[in-house]
């Protein structure tokens, strides 16, 4: 005798709603840990970050990192803040009639599967408003933006003025 032929009708009526409200339970949490999980592994990342010294009555500098996207899909930086300062602003040095200038840009792209390295002379971040003089060996926070809203932290080292 198998017991397929014996399904009680309290199962029906008690088993079936409970199986499936279990269901949603477990789609739910595996949606949710999904989110979680996209969270903590973003794809772009930043290192080897630092900061031109900042020496007393200058309240203006510029910060070097290099950007990593992991991610199939191309990101941009668009914008960005320090814990140092006012304002941070996206630049680019170009060669102009034989002379270097700084402009600000509205965003640094970073390929997907690429790395974009902002330095001296090139792609950088400056940061305006210092509040206090920064010497080689302190630490400046940024948080960086990116076009799909995500959030970039970066911890940069103060490095000497020239320094690499
Ligand atoms: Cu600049």
């Amino acid at each position: 005798m198998t017991r397929t032929l014996h399904v009680p009708r309290w199962h029906r009526l008690v088993v079936r709603p409970i199986a499936a409200v279990a269901t949603l339970v477990v789609m739910l949490v595996t949606v949710t840990a999904g989110h979680t999980l996209g969270a903590q592994s973003a794809p772009v990342t930043a290192r080897d970050a630092w900061v031109r010294e900042a020496p007393a009555g200058r309240a203006v500098t510029g910060m070097f990192l290099t950007v990593h996207n992991t991610g199939t899909a191309p990101r941009a930086i668009v914008s960005g803040k320090a814990s140092v300062g006012d304002t941070l602003e996206l630049h680019e040095m170009k060669r102009e009639d034989g002379m270097m200038r700084m402009s600000p840009v509205k965003a640094i792209a970073v390929p997907a599967g690429g790395t974009v390295e902002l330095r001296p002379g090139g792609l950088h971040l400056m940061l305006f408003g210092l509040k206090k003089p920064r010497v080689p060996g302190d630490t400046v926070r940024v948080e960086l933006t990116l076009d799909d809203g995500t959030r970039v932290p970066v911890v940069a080292t103060v490095r000497k003025m020239g320094g690499m």
